[in-house]
C-alpha cells in the first residue's frame, strides 16, 4: 500500500472527479421558444452537483477510507452577476445541507456553459452584529470605481416570543470589493422600514447620491402595508441611510405581483430608458408563485415607469417549477455584452441557476409593445380585439 495522501485519492476518488468533470465540461445549447423574447438554455448552468469536491470530500483516504461525503450541498441558487476581464462571473447563493447559505464565485468563458466555482467560497467580513444567514447578493460596478455586493443579512428577531425560533429580521449588508476576493464590510443599510429585502444599488449616482431600490417590509415573509419596490438616496455607502422611500411599483390587485415584488439585478441603461427585471408574486392555493417581470423607468427621473408590460416575462416551466421552494423563479443576475446581447441568470425553485438569453433590443422592445395591465378580464378580451383587429387581412 502507498503511504501517500494524493495518490489514496486518486485511487477512491477517481471515478467522482471524472464525473464532475463531465459534468462541468457539459455544453449547452439554447432551446427554441415561441415567443421570440428569449431563448432558455438545455441544462442548468449550476446545480449542487457542480460545486468542488474538496469542499465536500475529505480526499485523503488515511482519513476518509470509505470515500464519504462530508459536507453536503444543497442548493447553488440567486447568483449575482457580472462581466470581469471578460469573464462571466456569478456570485453563487450556496446553500448547505445544514441550511446556511454562503457566496461563493462561479466563473465561465461564454455565459451559458463551463461555470467552475473558484477554490473556496467567499468569506464576507462581518459587522458588530454578526450574520445569520446571508444571500441574494446583487454585484453593481458603481462609478463609483467599487464593486458592490448588496445581499440580504438575516439575524434571529429579538423581540419574538420565547419558544419561537423562526422570527427573522431581515436587512440589507453592504460590501465591497475591487478584486471580488478582498471583501470590505460596510455598515448595513439603515431606512424607515421594519425590515428589508432584495435591496439593488443604482450603477450611477443620481444628483450625486447613491440610489438604491428596496422592498420595505413589515414582517419576514409578509410585506404587509409596506411592500413595492422602493427608491432612496444616500449621500455615502460607508454609512447608507435612507430618510425616505418611495414606492415607485406597488404591489397591486390580481396581478403577478398581488402579494409582493421585488426588484432583481440593477438595471440596465438604453436608450429608452432603464431597463428593469423583477420577481413578482402571488399566492395561490398551492402556495406563493414567482415568476419574473420587466418594466422600464426613465433615464432622467428614475423614480417614474415608463413602461410596464402586463403579466409575467418568464414563469417556471414543469422542470423547473420542482425544487425546495416549489413555482419559484428569481432572478438577481444579468450580464450585458458589448454588442447588446443579455444573459439572464435566474434560479428555479431556490434549488439550481439557469441562463436564459437574450438582447437589449428585443427586451426594450418587449417592454415598449407588449400591452399593460388592465386589471379586468373585460380589458385583457378588449386588448386581444384590437390585436385582431390590427391583424386583419394578415391571418
Ligand atoms: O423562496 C423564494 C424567495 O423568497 C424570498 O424572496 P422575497 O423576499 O421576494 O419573498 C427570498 O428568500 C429569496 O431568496 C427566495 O428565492
Amino acid at each position: 500500500m502507498i503511504d501517500n495522501g494524493n495518490l489514496h485519492r486518486i485511487a477512491v476518488f477517481e471515478n467522482l472527479f471524472e464525473e464532475h468533470e463531465t459534468l462541468l465540461n457539459q455544453k449547452n445549447n439554447p432551446i427554441s421558444n415561441h415567443n421570440g423574447v428569449y431563448n432558455r438554455y438545455e441544462f442548468p448552468i449550476l446545480t449542487a452537483a457542480h460545486t468542488p469536491l474538496h469542499w465536500r470530500y475529505d480526499l485523503n483516504t488515511k482519513t476518509n477510507p470509505l470515500g464519504l461525503e462530508r459536507i453536503g450541498v444543497n442548493a447553488t441558487f440567486n447568483a449575482g452577476a457580472i462581466k470581469w476581464k471578460k469573464s462571466y462571473i456569478l456570485c453563487v447563493r450556496v446553500e448547505g445541507y445544514d441550511r446556511k447559505s454562503f457566496f461563493a464565485i462561479a466563473e465561465s468563458p461564454n455565459g451559458v456553459d463551463n461555470f467552475r466555482f473558484w477554490e473556496k467560497p467567499i468569506v464576507i467580513p462581518e459587522n458588530e452584529e454578526p450574520d445569520v444567514n446571508v444571500y441574494d447578493m446583487r454585484l453593481v460596478a458603481h462609478e463609483d470605481g467599487w464593486i458592490y455586493g448588496v445581499f440580504c443579512t438575516e439575524r434571529k428577531d429579538p423581540k419574538a416570543e420565547p419558544g419561537d425560533v423562526s422570527s427573522a429580521i431581515a436587512n440589507a449588508g453592504i460590501a465591497r470589493t475591487k478584486d471580488l476576493i478582498r471583501w470590505e464590510r460596510l455598515p448595513d443599510l439603515i431606512t424607515p422600514s421594519n425590515q428589508q429585502r432584495n435591496v439593488v444599488l443604482h450603477p450611477e449616482f443620481v444628483n450625486g447620491q447613491y440610489a438604491l431600490y428596496t422592498r420595505p417590509q413589515d414582517g419576514f415573509i409578509e410585506t404587509g402595508a409596506g411592500g413595492g419596490i422602493g427608491l432612496g438616496f444616500t449621500d455615502s455607502m460607508e454609512k447608507a441611510i435612507i430618510k425616505k422611500e418611495k414606492v415607485i411599483f406597488n404591489k397591486a390587485f390580481h396581478t403577478v405581483y398581488e402579494l409582493k415584488n421585488g426588484l432583481g439585478p440593477a438595471p440596465i441603461k438604453t436608450e429608452q430608458g432603464w431597463l428593469h427585471l423583477a420577481h413578482g408574486v402571488r399566492n395561490t392555493a398551492a402556495g406563493l408563485r414567482y415568476v419574473l417581470y420587466l418594466f422600464m423607468t426613465d433615464l432622467e427621473d428614475i423614480s417614474k415607469t415608463i413602461y410596464r408590460p402586463a403579466g409575467y416575462f418568464m414563469a417556471p416551466n414543469d422542470k423547473e417549477i420542482i425544487g425546495d421552494v416549489g413555482n419559484v423563479l428569481f432572478s438577481n443576475g444579468w450580464i450585458q455584452d458589448p454588442d447588446g446581447t443579455v444573459f439572464i441568470y435566474y434560479a428555479s425553485s431556490d434549488v439550481r441557476m439557469h441562463v436564459a438569453v437574450s438582447s437589449v433590443e428585443q427586451l426594450v422592445d418587449y417592454c415598449i409593445h407588449t400591452p399593460e395591465d388592465s386589471f379586468s378580464s373585460r380589458g385583457s378580451v378588449e386588448t386581444i380585439h384590437q390585436l385582431i383587429e390590427k391583424n386583419k387581412g394578415l391571418y
